[in-house]
Parts: structure tokens; sequence; C-alpha cells
């Protein structure tokens, strides 16, 4: 069976077969994305599976009830609603990882047929910048390029993207491309250095926010020197002028740019002049352009020096918007953002009527809907009434979740659908629907280079879960829209998506896959991945746009975009006295790790994809930590005007003076108050409401603790904690392990407490004490109280459960678990920082070749490839 992985906008085939009882899953050798290879989230789907608190019923009010009693009060309820309040007193809150399929039903039946405009995705926090600076140059959200153009130019730029974790196997086919042509230049504009900054040939750590000056300090001086493509432009861009007015400031010499960059002038030319010469160049955006105040700005000034230069629509030469998330282009191509319609359609009155006819609908909305941070303050208002989530977990991952919290536990009707009860919003939902997960759930998804892959299922769907185009078909049919909602099978819906995008579209939408409209059900089943526009100009699809150097504008001409505020606004550090909050005032960034998926919920529970980066962290520099007085594994106090969250300190030497970053991955579910969203301001690009995610002002202290220490068993810690964070060990049928930290009960007391409710046994150690638990003469959980819970071997300790209680063993073990912890770096083949650090020094290899041979590391998907490097460069340096 083939499909298309869960996870990252990359796309990547697998293969998924079956021997006996046991599932194999690999790299699809046959899908153009990833031509086989696989990271290790790809690899690890399969144990991925082993969902923890899988829902598998329907759900009110915490009482199961039958899907014909949850769908019939549902859609009474919203009929109440919407008889009493309107239309737009419901909203929908979707996601980048539901199929086209999906999206497709919500999307009509949401904005044709109830006729409320509020349907926003989680893609706001995520694409919105991007899909504003496309339809602002191009006419339309359209990503010009594909992947084969990484391979192709001379010169790649990764502007505010870790590719290496966060699209791992593009970035692999990005350094074997380097690896075949030295020549090959790559340029990472981050402000930290990243395991993706570390392997570029030059790394801007320019300040947090200052991208726009970069790049217009970039248009100027390609102005300047001459250096741009005065024949293309003449020929195929529009608002030249207006921009070379906005350029000609003293802001953008590059002296300027260097300086409100805080970057050394030399590197900057370095950068401009290597851009101003190389032909093909490619640059890739993500993130760190994205959420910003200015995203929507960024990503235009990026689009400015290509268009400027011509470099667009040629093999190797493109601005490429990267996605994040599996379907974060399909949501984009069905209208799931609130700022359309569908199929790329917009709001005026050609586009509506033109739905009207198609979908019959008698109630085709006129204007766009709450954005993401706005819908969940008119559901804080009282607004919208009635909100039904799919497949995002708003609760942790939008920003300022205290406040998100407090309008979903205030929302009157509250739907998520889920395929966990252990997902921060599912926790404040009246109805919970079970969703099919991936593998249980047929569909297509389009991921960055618009390649439309077949997600197809291979396991019967558990209990009474449902795909989620069936729930929201079966609420259509009930609020009496019957007709327009007949769909049996994804393969009905995705005709008719494909139908609609060509409906009346004379070649102004280049959204357009109407070829694939006439698909049998068969065709459809065996569908290959190909790159839309799939129509009568293009019926094999159509790898790179805009070669004909035509644009979906209506003069066909490209714009060049001038910046609302051509200014970067950055944000300064937090300064110590600021606020009345004691401590250090840095700026906070977020973002990804390598091994985690969002809020954990797909990833949490995979042991192997947990060893690299077990605990939520606050990752500081040196300087930091000294003013701190904190060493690696404290509990550090993160506090905001948003919240309080508290995260262990961490070292890391990429970072910039005064600046830290937290990974975006913990929620509620896995780490008490250790979200970094609880400190995040809902400060949005006022162009794409896409929230600044990568820039807080906080103020950082030490938590002083009366005892910290490790609790093994296979229950979580039952009694009152101040902090805990929790990973699943590999060993022990999914045993957890969780840190716990007091700063209000003493040790004395929580030992009180532990005695009086079970059966434990305390042994003195030289540092601390171990309590454990027994059960028929083994040993059943057990909690180690000690200073330095970082450097305990995790799984040395975890050999103890289930095991006898015999002293001499019992000593032994926890001898070896007491004498140091070593950081994992190859996830894949489990390969450490000690055991990579014994090869280089004790059988002296130089080379990561040599370490590959001799360890394995690195020799699946790579990714740990540059940090195996930067071992083998810190011990020649040393
Ligand atoms: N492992 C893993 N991979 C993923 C995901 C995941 O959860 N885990 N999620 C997927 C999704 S949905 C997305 S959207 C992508 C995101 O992929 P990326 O955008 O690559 O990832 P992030 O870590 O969010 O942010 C990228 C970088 O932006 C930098 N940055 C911060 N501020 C600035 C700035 O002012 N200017 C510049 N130039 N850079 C800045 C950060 O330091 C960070 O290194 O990843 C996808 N892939
Ligand atoms: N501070 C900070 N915050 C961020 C970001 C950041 O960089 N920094 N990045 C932002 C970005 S780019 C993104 S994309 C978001 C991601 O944030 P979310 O979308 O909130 O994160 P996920 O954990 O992917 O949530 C998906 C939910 O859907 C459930 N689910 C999985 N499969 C299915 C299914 O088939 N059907 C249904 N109904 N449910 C399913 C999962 O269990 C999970 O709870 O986070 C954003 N938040
Ligand atoms: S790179 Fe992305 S799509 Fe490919 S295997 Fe890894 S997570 Fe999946
Ligand atoms: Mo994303």
């Amino acid at each position: 069976m083939r499909s298309v992985c869960a996870y990252c906008g990359v796309g990547c085939g697998v293969r998924v077969e079956r021997e006996g009882e046991v599932w194999h899953l690999s790299g699809d050798e046959a899908h153009p994305a990833n031509r086989g290879a696989l990271c290790i989230k790809g690899a690890s789907l399969i144990e991925s599976l082993d969902i923890p608190r899988r829902l598998l019923y329907p759900r009110w009010g915490g009482e199961r009830i039958g899907w014909e009693a949850a769908l019939d009060r549902l859609a009474g309820e919203l009929t109440r609603i919407i008889g009493e309040s309107g239309p737009e007193s419901v909203a929908l809150y979707l996601s980048g990882q539901l199929t086209c399929e999906d999206y497709y039903v919500a999307n009509k039946l949401m904005k044709g047929f109830i006729g409320s405009p509020h349907v926003d995705t989680n893609s706001r926090l995520c694409m919105a910048s991007a899909v504003v600076a496309h339809q602002r140059a191009f006419g339309e959200d359209l990503v010009p390029a594909c992947y084969e153009d990484l391979e192709l130019a001379d010169l790649v730029v990764l502007a505010g993207a870790n590719t290496a974790w966060t699209h791992p196997v593009l970035f692999r086919r990005l350094q074997q491309a380097r690896e075949r042509r030295p020549a090959m230049r790559l340029v990472v504009i981050d402000p930290r250095e990243t395991m993706t900054a570390s392997q570029g040939d030059l790394h801007l750590p320019l300040r947090p926010g200052s991208d726009l000056a970069l790049w217009s300090g970039l248009g100027r001086y390609l102005l300047d020197e001459g250096l741009w493509d005065r024949e293309y432009v003449a020929r195929h861009v529009a608002g030249f002028d207006a921009l070379a007015a906005t350029l000609d400031d003293p802001r953008w010499r590059p002296e300027a740019v260097a300086e409100a960059c805080d970057l050394p002038l030399a590197d900057l030319l370095g950068f401009y002049r290597l851009f101003g010469a190389t032909a093909r160049t490619l640059t890739l955006f993500c993130q760190g352009i994205n959420q910003s105040r200015q995203g929507g700005d960024q990503a235009g000034a990026i689009i400015n020096a290509h268009l400027l230069t011509g470099r667009i629509g040629k093999p190797g030469a493109a601005p490429f918007s990267m996605t994040g998330q599996p379907n974060a282009m399909g949501g984009r191509e069905v209208g799931g953002l609130a700022t359309q319609l569908a199929a790329h359609m917009g709001f005026d009155q050609e586009s509506q009527d033109r739905l009207a006819r198609f979908w019959g609908a008698p109630r085709v909305v006129t204007g766009p809907g709450h954005k993401a941070v706005d819908l969940f303050e008119a559901v804080h208002r009282g607004e919208i009434r009635a909100l039904w989530v799919l497949g995002t977990n708003p609760a942790a991952s939008l920003p300022d979740t205290l406040r998100v919290r407090e309008a979903l536990a205030r929302c009157e009707l509250l739907v998520v659908s889920e395929i966990t009860d252990q997902s921060d919003t599912a926790g404040f939902a009246h109805l919970l629907l079970p969703a099919a997960a991936w593998g249980e759930k047929g569909g297509t998804v389009t991921n960055s280079e618009r390649t439309l892959s077949r997600q197809r299922p291979f396991l019967p769907p558990p209990g009474e879960v449902r795909p989620d185009w069936w729930a929201l078909t079966q609420v259509a049919r009930r609020l009496g829209f019957e007709q327009a909602f007949p769909y049996e099978h994804e393969h009905q819906i995705f005709c008719e998506h494909a139908a609609l995008s060509g409906f009346e579209n004379r070649g102004e939408r280049h959204f357009d896959i109407s070829a694939l409209a006439t698909l049998t059900r068969e065709q459809y089943e065996g569908l290959e991945p190909l790159s839309w526009p799939v129509n009568r100009a293009h019926p094999a699809g159509c790898r790179r746009l805009f070669e004909d150097g035509r644009f979906a504008t209506p003069d066909g001409r490209a714009r060049l975009v001038v910046p609302a505020e051509p200014g970067p606004v950055t944000l300064a550090p937090a300064q110590r006295g600021e606020t009345p909050v004691p401590g250090v005032g840095l700026l906070l960034n977020s973002g990804r790790l390598r091994d985690q998926w969002h809020t954990m919920t797909r990833t949490g529970h995979v042991a192997r994809l947990q060893e690299a980066e077990p605990w939520p962290t606050l990752r500081l520099g040196a300087a930091s930590l000294r003013t701190l007085g904190a060493e690696p594994g404290d509990l550090l106090a993160i506090e905001s005007e948003q919240g309080l969250a508290h995260a262990l300190a961490e070292r890391d030497e990429g970072l910039r003076e005064g600046e830290a970053f937290m990974p975006m991955h913990w929620s509620e579910a896995h780490g008490r108050g250790a979200g970094v969203n609880r400190l995040v301001a809902p400060r949005v690009d006022p162009l794409s409401g896409q929230p600044a995610f990568k820039q807080s002002r906080v103020w950082v202290s030490a938590r002083p603790l009366l005892w910290q220490g490790l609790w093994l068993g296979s229950e979580p810690w039952a009694h009152p904690i101040e902090w805990w964070a929790r990973r699943t060990l590999g060993t022990h049928g999914g045993a957890l392990c969780q840190w716990l930290a007091s700063w209000q009960e003493s040790e004395a007391q929580s030992w009180g407490r532990l005695n009086r409710a079970g059966n434990w046994l305390r042994l003195p150690q030289a540092r601390g004490w171990l309590a454990i638990e027994l059960c028929q003469g083994r040993i059943n959980s057990l909690l180690l109280v000690t200073p330095t819970p970082r450097s305990v071997r995790i799984d040395t300790l975890a050999s103890l459960l289930g095991a006898p209680l015999q002293a001499d063993a019992l000593i032994t073990t926890l001898d070896q678990a007491l004498a140091g912890a070593s950081r994992l770096i190859c996830s894949c083949l489990r390969v450490s920082e000690r055991q990579i650090l014994a090869a280089i020094e004790e059988q002296g290899i130089g080379e990561v070749a040599g370490l590959q041979a001799l360890l394995g590391c690195g020799s699946n998907c790579g990714t740990c490839l540059p940090e195996v490097a930067r071992l083998v460069e810190r011990h020649r340096s040393d």
C-alpha cells in the first residue's frame, strides 16, 4: 500500500506492508518528493499509531453517546443557536492536517449553506503571511517552484527556516546536491545558529524581526549596482517606480541595514554580492519570515528581490515558501482560510455568484470572516456561541493560551473532533467526536511543491471512529442540506472539488485540477502523485509555474510590493525593572525540535522520538545562565505580560546575547505549565493576521526548589505537585517517567503523603533517596529524589521496573543510573554523544564518514550529520 507521510509539508511517499501481524513502513522510491528517503518522524509512523487515550466513541459531557444521537443533538443545537443569533454565531476552526476532502466539505457547509464566513484554520498560524505575499505579487496564492529547483540552484538561501530539523528529507536532498556540486552555496538567515545554519557557507544571525530591512537593503543594492534584470521587469513586472522610490532612502544603504540587522557589514555585503552574481538563486522561507508582525511584507520583500532579478519560473531560480503541515497547501486550495472563498476564489461578486451556481448554495458568504486570533476573541465575547474544532489543538498552539482557554471554557457549544482525549483542547469540549487517524482514512493532500498525493487507509477504523468529512456531511444533512451533501466516499468529494477548480475558469485561476474531475473511483484509488495545475493545458501536471513570465493578475504582470511600514518592527529584550517581576529580561523565540510534532499528541508517546529532547526546556546562552546563576537542568520561571511558564534550563551556544528559545511542543498534557504559548502575546501581522510567535519579551528567573526527582511507573504521579513533565519509556510497555519539582511542599511532607498512599520502601542515598513500591515482590513504581535528575540514566533506572527486590542488583543498577546520562545524537540508530566522543578520542576517528562507518550514526535519514560534524569539529579545535 502506498500512502504519504502524516507529518511535514515535504510530503514524502511511504509504502506500508504487512508481514503477519506486523506492519512495515518504508520510503516510496517512486514518490517525487522523497524518492524513498524518510526522516525519523516518518520512519516512526507505525510506532506512532499506538495513540494513548485513543478516542473511540462520541462523548457528550463526558458520557458515551451513539453517533446518531450525537449528530441529531448537535444539529438541533446548531439550528437553535443559528435561529437565535444568526449564522455568524457559529464557527469552524480547521487544520492543515485534514485532507482536501475533509476541508472541502467543511468549507462548503459553512460558506455556502450555513452562511457563516467564520471558518479559519491553523494555517493562519503558519502560512497566512506567505499567502498574502503570493496574492499581492502574483495575483493568486501560488508557489512557483518545485523541489528539483533545490538541486538545480547555484545559491540556496534559507530565510527563517531550520530546514535540517523541520523539512529533513528536503534538507538531505540539498546536502546531497551540494556534495555532487561543491560550488553550490548555502546562506542561512536566522538569529540562531541552528543545525541548519551551522551547515551554511554563510550564516547571517540577524536581529530578530529585521528581515524586512535586510531584503529591502538587497533590493536597493541590486538597483544601485545595476544587478537587476531591466528587460524582465519591463516585460513582466509592474510597480517598479514606486518600489524604487521607497528604496531610495538612506535607511536601505548597506551600512544602515547592517546596523539595523546587527550584522557585520562584510557578511551582509558578502550575501548581497553572492545574490547579485548568482542567476540560479532559490530562496526558501518559512516561519522565521511568516510568523512576524510584518510577515506578509517580509515575504513580499523576498519575492521583490526575485522579481527584480527575473529569478522566477526558471530552473533553480524562485522564491519558495515551504509549507509546514502535510496539507497546508490543500487547505488553501479548498478555501479553508477565512479570507478566501474556495478554489482560489476571492469575495468578488462574480466569484460569489459562480459558487452559488456551482454548489446550488443558498447563502454564499459575501466577505471574509474572523482570522484565528480574532475568532477566539469573538468566542470570548460570546458572539460566536458554537465552535467546532477539527484536527488542531488551539488551547496549546494559539498565542496567549490562557486567554484562549478562557474563551474555550466560556463557549456555549464546543465540539472537538479528535483522535485522542488527551489534547488540551479536548478537555474543554462539550461534544467529542472520534476521528479516523492517519492510516485509517483516505483522501488527498498537497505538499510544498503543489504535489497532490493520495493518503490511503491500511488499517480498519477502531471503535466508532469516522473520517472528519463523514461527520461534517452527516451534520450538513441534518441541517436540511441532504441534496448538496450526498457524499458516501471521499472520491465523490474530490471530483467535485476538482470540477469546481475548472468551473468557468478560462485560465484566470491557476489552481485548476479539472482534468481530475472525471476520475473513476478506481482511478482515484490509484492516483499517482502529480503537481497542479492538472488541466487541459497540463494534463500530466506542471512542475514549475510562470515559465512564460505570465502571472495571475489581470494584465499578466507580477507586482512589486511596497511594504506598509518599511522599517523593521523589532522588539528589544525586556529590561530589568520594567515590570515588578524579578529576573533576567530576554527576547523569546520559539519553534520546533527535530523529533517532535507540534503538540505531541502523535509523537509524544513514541519513545525513540523522545530520547534526544526528553524534557521541556528554555534554551539560553552561557552569559544568561551565569546571570541567572543557573545550571543546565535547573527549573526556570519564565514570565511575560501574558502569563507564567516553567521549563528546564538548557545551554545553547547558538543564541544571540539576550535571546532565548523555547520549543513549541509541550502542552499541558505533557508538562504542567510548560507551554510556550502561555507567554506569547497575540500580536499579529495586520495584513495576514498571522501571529508573531517568534518574538516575546520575557523575564526569566531560577525557581528555588524544595525537592525534585524522577517518578517511574505505569500510572502518572497522583499527588499534588507544582511542576511536572513526562515522557514515555521505550521499555516496559509504555511506562511513564515524570520529572517532578516542588517549591511548596517539603520532601518530608511529600514522602509522608506517598507513604500513606501505598506500600513503599525508602532507601536513603548520598544525595536524596529512592522510594520503591512493591507489588508481589516486584518493583511496580519508584521515585528517585535527587538534586540532579538530568544526569540520571533513565533507561538504566527503568530496568528496575518489574524486577524482584534484590539488594545487590538494586545498588549496582542505581550506581549505573546515577553515573550520568549521555544525549542521544542519532535517533534512528540510537547513537549517543558519549559513544561518538569515545570513538573520536579513544579510536582517533576524525571524520564524519569514519564515525558513520563505525557507529552507523547518520546513515539512515542523515538529519543528525550536522551534529556529528559539530562534535568532530569541536574536538579538533579543543
Ligand atoms: N520536527 C518537526 N518538523 C516540522 C514540524 C514539527 O512540529 N516538528 N512542523 C511543521 C510545520 S507545521 C511548520 S510550519 C514547519 C516550520 O518550519 P521552520 O520554520 O523551519 O521551523 P521553526 O522552528 O518554527 O522556525 C524556523 C526558524 O525561524 C527562526 N527565526 C526566529 N525569528 C526569526 C527572525 O526574526 N528572522 C529570521 N530570519 N528567522 C527567525 C528561528 O530561530 C527558527 O530556527 O515545520 C514543519 N516541520
Ligand atoms: N509558540 C509557537 N506556537 C506555534 C508555532 C510556533 O512556531 N511557535 N507554530 C504554529 C504553527 S506553524 C502550527 S502549524 C500550529 C500547529 O498547532 P496545532 O495544529 O494545534 O498542533 P497539532 O498538535 O498538530 O494539533 C493537531 C490535533 O489534531 C489531532 N488529530 C490528528 N489527526 C487527526 C485527524 O485525522 N482528525 C482530527 N479531527 N484530529 C486529528 C491531534 O491529536 C492534535 O490534537 O502551531 C502554531 N503555534
Ligand atoms: S521529511 Fe516530513 S514528510 Fe518526509 S518523512 Fe520526514 S516528516 Fe514525513
Ligand atoms: Mo505550521
